[in-house]
């Protein structure tokens, strides 16, 4: 039997069919498909099957009908309460920040991670499209806190409104100066209202302050309490001028009536010799500067003379710690070390306290450290190590090299106490002048790819790119130097240290600093800042903002103003708390979720949100920087006035 022939085939399987011509044909169409389809090759079947595959991805994936209802089942398997998120929106009431907040402790990983996908949907896009630029853990870290509120609008996990645009776009209008939004930022916000948005502030925190934490240290405004330190009322005093410059008279009286009645220092309590004298008897000092109530210059008498027991030393370098109830000082309990900007930044206040009450052994105590730090070996260029021993009165822990914390305002404080003392001092000046000398040999450099100078730290001879947001003081204080006849260099160094510290800022998704930076140096680096994990916290701190009214002040150029605007914009955005007060925040780069540590240091009060009302003045009287030298607590005290 020879084979059929094609039409053979079909001929005889076209007669065992017969249920009309179209089914026929169909049926022959089939047929004849299939044959072919046989004779083809394995690779020229599967290459025919894969183009067929891609075809229909591509099909389904152009069809809008298609991927909108697979979006819409994506969203609501991962959120089932979806639904329900917008109501608490229509009554237009703020969720309470503190259930929320203990809502959000309660709930496992799990749920949070679930519920990172409430809030808009075209939040959700925007945020998926402007990414995480260093470390993609945080962006997951939790949207949880943002919820759905009427169009445009989200209210954070601290009850705040906020606009969906400029919480996740408006960045991008402050990096570009010229956009339309910037240039209508810059008008419609004038000198007065800005102040008054600081007032605000301050009423704000000053309403938590005195709702769960009135007469005590901090106010811990998520859980409603407050935390202890001393003891000794703290944030009221360290904001006594702050409401006394601000125009707070309500505020500030209440706060005077309980300094009045209450305060005591007769108190078996241990204190830092540092924190206690920038903060309380600076805060005392230049509120009774300001007021002439003498009722502050008698506490700054006895917290000041409380002190003293802390430079009972072989070495007369001052311990540490001072337990003002019983007159006993000691280091920390791990070492005989005390910090080297500690025992150098308290000079301002015990000499303004000498020259108040005539009383000289304050002054020659703190003048006594710097004529020893002054001899000591061990510096680098001008530039001095983090740690000196309370017994040998020697450096240790030598060959680190910092502008940061510990060695900060060692560098402030020879500038200012020159200022303060009428620029006779010399050997302060020459200090200064060689550390600035030993900053710019050693610790300055530039970032990739934009060129930011910055300022980084000395290890053994080792350069590391690390900037803590407390070196942000230093645009400020350089400025100074230079309003004080110092080389016109020190300004354009800080000017463009300022523009550093303010990239620290809008360069993070928060808007907000991070505690510490590190700065890219290595070429084919995209950006110029990184942020470890560690260190993204922010806490409130003054320096940048500081540096900011310097810099204001002494160039009457607005850009500084509009910078300290922002800032203030953002401090509002992420860290106000609705029921009362300002709290410190873990991560500023999620803005969703910026996770708050419950804490409102008192230098919110003393310094950032003075500093930033006095940015916003063009009224160089108020607080003139040629009659006031402020402390490193932002408390203003006098320039001496020449003695014949
Ligand atoms: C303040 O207590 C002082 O400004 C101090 O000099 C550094 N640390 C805080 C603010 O950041």
């Amino acid at each position: 039997m020879h084979p059929p022939s094609r039409q053979d085939y079909v001929s005889i399987n076209l007669a065992g069919q017969g249920s009309g011509s179209y089914n026929n044909n169909k049926q022959w169409r089939r047929q004849s498909f299939w044959r072919k389809w046989k004779q083809l090759s394995r690779l020229q079947r599967s290459l025919i099957l894969f183009i067929l595959v891609l075809l229909f991805i591509c099909g389904l994936a152009s069809s809008p009908t298609v991927t909108e209802h697979f979006k819409g089942l994506t969203e609501r398997e991962q959120d089932p309460d979806r639904s329900s998120i917008p109501r608490p929106f229509s009554s237009h009431v703020p969720p309470d920040p503190v259930q929320q907040w203990q809502q959000l402790q309660s709930e496992q990983p799990s749920e949070r991670k679930l519920s990172n996908k409430r809030g808009p949907p075209v939040l959700q896009n925007r945020l998926e499209k402007k990414g995480n630029t260093s470390d993609s853990a945080v962006k997951d870290e939790g949207a949880d806190s943002k919820r759905e509120g009427e169009e445009g609008r989200v209210i954070s996990w601290h009850g705040e409104v906020i606009d969906t645009e400029q919480a996740t776009e408006g960045r991008k209008d402050w990096e570009n100066k010229d956009s339309p939004a910037n240039r209508e930022f810059n008008i419609s916000d004038d000198s007065a209202s800005r102040q008054e948005a600081v007032r605000e502030a301050f009423r704000h925190a000053w309403k938590g302050y005195k709702d769960y934490a009135w007469g005590h240290d901090e106010l811990r405004p998520i859980s409603k309490s407050y935390s202890e330190w001393f003891g000794l009322g703290l944030t009221l005093i360290d904001a006594l001028d702050t409401m006394w410059i601000l125009g707070l008279k309500q505020e500030f009286e209440e706060a005077k009536t309980w300094a009045a009645t209450k305060l005591t220092f007769n108190k078996n309590v241990d204190v830092n010799l540092f924190e206690s004298t920038i903060r309380i008897l600076g805060g005392l000092l230049s509120t009774y500067h300001l007021t002439g109530d003498t009722l502050f210059l008698d506490k700054a008498k006895d917290i000041g003379s409380r002190l003293m027991p802390a430079f009972n030393t072989q070495s007369k370098i001052p311990y540490s710690d001072v337990n003002i109830g019983k007159g006993t000082a000691h280091p920390p309990r791990w070492t005989s070390d005390s910090t080297v900007a500690e025992v150098t930044s308290i000079q301002l206040e015990f000499r303004e306290l000498s020259r108040l009450t005539q009383e000289p052994h304050y002054q020659s105590a703190v003048a006594e450290v710097m004529k020893r730090v002054h001899q000591l070996d061990g510096k680098l260029d001008g530039l001095v190590p983090m740690f000196i021993n309370t017994n040998s009165g020697q450096f240790t822990h030598q060959g680190i090299y910092t502008m940061g914390a510990r060695a900060d305002s060692y560098y402030e404080y020879l500038l200012k106490q020159w200022i303060q003392g009428g620029k006779k001092e010399n050997q302060l000046l020459e200090d200064y002048l060689l550390a600035i000398e030993g900053l710019k040999k050693n610790l300055l450099q530039k970032s990739l790819p934009s060129g930011l100078t910055f300022v980084g730290e000395l290890s053994h001879g080792q350069f590391s790119p690390k900037m803590d947001h407390l070196v942000c003081f230093l645009p400020g204080t350089l400025a100074l130097g230079a309003h004080n006849g110092l080389p016109a260099e020190h300004m354009n160094l800080a000017k463009q240290l300022m523009e550093t510290c303010y990239q620290m800022y809008i360069q993070m998704e928060t808007g907000l600093s991070p505690e510490i930076v590190h700065f890219n140096m290595h070429q084919g680096s995209t950006r110029d800042i990184d942020v470890k994990l560690a260190d993204r916290h922010n806490l409130l701190r003054p320096e940048t903002v500081e540096s900011l009214f310097y810099l204001y002040r002494f160039t009457k150029d607005h850009k500084y103003q509009d910078w300290g605007w922002e800032i203030l914009q953002n401090f509002n955005k992420h860290t106000k708390v609705s029921s009362g007060g300002y709290t410190s925040i873990n991560n500023v780069r999620d803005p969703e979720y910026p996770s708050p540590r419950d804490k409102m240091e008192s230098f919110f009060l003393g310094e950032t949100l003075k500093y930033l009302y006095l940015l916003f003045s063009d009224d160089l009287n108020l607080i003139s920087l040629d009659q006031y030298v402020f402390n490193t607590e932002a408390h203003p005290l006098p320039i001496w006035p020449p003695t014949v």
